[in-house]
């Protein structure tokens, strides 16, 4: 703090008025910085409650801002910051807000009046900015109009206390004989923060700036001064604690009131008809057989693999997809955008690389989204490009090969999962899903950039972590029933049961196997198209001896390729191997 006395004696005849200036300016800078920290908490808490966002005053100054902002102006900032541009501009309106606050916690010291009449200004263009939104109601004023009274508060209890504070040091220090000048003449700066006249000479009314030159302390009548740095002392604490807890409610508000908003908005989301409908559910999809795997994987059980640690809350309405890089025509696309586009629907087995064989994490869904071969020929990729960087706004990224994007497959910019817009945890509102390629390598959720670039010049978020940069989906299988869990007995039948994959080359045979016994034919189920896991059973006549028994199984894609017996573990590009269970027959 710019408190620190000097020794008296260096400057005897200069008062110590640049000191009180400078105490003056930085009790005041914190003043209003509280008052402001105050009121945007508080606006951001009763606009979270309101499930509101858009009328917490930061954010409707900002959209009222974007809307006044000239054409030249918006693009030179969209092409400086990219879509960085909102985050700057959120930034720029905090910025200024704390300038003002600076200059109305100053002036608050001076007069308090005056500081809230600062604070009436800036409620009034708060609540300008929230009612100005399209289809804004009163309601949308509160959060404004809460924070303002709270801000009130605020000021008035901080500028009490930062004078008092200010009062405490001038008693404290330098002795009014040196420094003071003669007995009631005014002490610049102190009193005029204090707001109110210096005593005029003599036993003063009980003031904290009525204090005697000499002789034994002097107690006023009525409430007792605080000891010199006791005041500035709470003023310091009580400032910090209040700011920290504001930007803790700003902070909880905001995310609050975005997810709140997010939800909202998922629900209420309506889905274009698809230009290319999925082909129909052949009949015989699902066998229903009791604990195999569900053909389609509802949402609530769908596996999620991610490095999210809080999930993004991107409303659609904010939303906005870049694609750049080695293109001729660089794209930017809002939502609304995105789904004018001819949307494509389609039954696509999404597939984890750290899935151990026979393991949880795979599911299949009916997607539905934009084309993204048709986003990048309207983008125009480079010749010598090779690779698809795609970014989603958590900063997690997904290299996929330019040539898989292109070849024909449904690789698709998605917006839904089984007829409903995706679930926040699932990418909301827009995910990548290529059919044949792990997740890590295709399938960016909450996607925000397309960088069309090599993979010599970039690489995706697992590959410096040991993961390769290429990784098509490796032909598997998985045995779901029998579990292995109780013994099966001697003579009865028992549907040995699982699911196939080899997305975009389709299933063509899948045999099992017990005991390392021939291997025999399983029956597979229909499916829709090449892009799916598939189902399978086999029925098993339990005529062997009691006793434990491995059952496998091995899957053989339509190019004629069996899925290997060699055990891999999923690391660097997926596991293989056959899955296998033992049961124990009993008689
Ligand atoms: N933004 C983002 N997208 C991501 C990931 C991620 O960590 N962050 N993980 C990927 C991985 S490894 C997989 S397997 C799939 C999983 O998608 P799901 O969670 O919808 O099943 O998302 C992919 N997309
Ligand atoms: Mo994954």
């Amino acid at each position: 703090m710019t408190f620190a006395p000097r020794p008296p004696s260096r400057r005897p005849s200069a008062p110590a008025r640049p000191v009180r200036r400078a105490a003056v300016a930085s009790t005041g800078a914190i003043t209003g910085i509280v008052t402001a920290l105050v009121a945007l908490g508080t606006a951001q808490l009763v606009a979270a409650a309101l499930a509101a966002p858009a009328s917490a005053p930061v954010d409707a100054v900002g959209a009222l801002s974007i809307n006044h902002t000239p054409a030249a102006v918006k693009n030179f900032a969209i092409s400086a910051f990219g879509s960085n541009d909102k985050t700057v501009l959120l930034w720029g309106i905090r910025g200024v807000l704390t300038v003002c606050a600076v200059v109305i916690g100053v002036l608050a010291l001076r007069r308090l009046w005056l500081g809230m009449v600062g604070l009436a200004l800036f409620a009034a263009i708060g609540v300008y900015a929230a009612l100005a939104q399209s289809g804004a109601s009163a309601t949308d004023s509160l959060p404004t109009l809460v924070g303002a009274a709270a801000a009130a508060f605020a000021l008035s209890y901080f500028g009490r206390l930062a004078r008092s504070g200010l009062a405490g040091s001038a008693r404290a220090w330098p002795p009014r004989d040196v420094a003071a000048g003669p007995p009631g003449a005014p002490q610049a700066g102190v009193e005029a923060a204090a707001g109110r006249p210096a005593p005029q000479g003599g036993p003063a009314p009980a003031g904290p700036l009525s204090v005697p030159a000499s002789g034994p302390v002097w107690r006023p009548v009525g409430p007792q001064p605080s000891p010199p740095g006791q005041d500035r002392r709470k003023f310091l604490t009580t400032s910090a604690v209040v700011a920290a807890g504001s930007l803790v409610a700003y902070g909880g508000g905001s995310w609050l009131a975005s997810s709140r908003n997010v939800s909202i908005a998922q629900r209420s989301l309506r889905l274009p008809r698809p230009a290319v409908p999925a082909p129909p559910l052949p009949a015989g999809a699902d066998l229903h057989i009791p604990g195999l795997s569900s053909f389609i994987t509802p949402n609530a059980s769908f596996y999620r693999v991610d490095t999210a640690l809080v999930l993004p809350e991107i409303a659609p309405a904010q939303w906005q997809l870049r694609v750049h890089g080695m293109v001729r025509r660089e794209l930017s696309l809002t939502f609304d955008d995105l789904i004018r586009r001819p949307l494509i629907e389609d039954y696509i087995t999404l597939c984890c690389v750290s899935n151990p064989v026979g393991g949880p994490y795979i599911g299949n869904a009916k997607w539905l989204g934009a084309s993204l071969r048709s986003l990048l020929q309207e983008a125009g990729v480079h010749a010598g490009a090779t690779q698809l960087l795609c970014t989603s706004s958590d900063g997690f990224t997904s290299g996929t090969p330019v040539a898989t994007a292109m070849d024909g497959r449904d690789a698709l910019v998605a917006v839904a999962m089984n007829d409903a817009a995706l679930p926040v945890a699932h990418g909301f509102p827009v995910r990548l899903v290529i059919p044949g390629l792990y997740g890590y390598v295709s399938a960016c959720k909450w996607l925000v950039d397309i960088e069309v670039t090599t993979y010599g010049a970039a690489q995706a978020y697992w590959v410096p972590r040991g993961w390769s940069a290429q990784a098509p989906i490796k032909t598997e299988s998985r045995i779901d029933v029998p579990t292995g869990q109780n013994p099966v007995t001697v003579g009865s039948r028992v549907a040995i049961a699982g699911v196939a994959w080899a997305q975009h080359k389709g299933i063509e045979a899948v045999e099992v196997r017990v005991g390392n016994g021939p291997w025999q034919q399983a029956q597979l189920a229909a499916v829709p198209d090449l892009d799916t896991w598939r189902q399978w059973v086999y029925q098993w006549n339990v005529d062997v001896a009691p006793g434990s028994y491995l059952i496998e199984a091995r899957a053989t894609d339509k190019t004629g390729y069996t899925q290997t017996a060699l055990q891999e573990p999923p690391a660097p590009n997926g596991a293989t191997g056959y899955p296998s269970v033992s049961v124990n027959v009993v008689s």
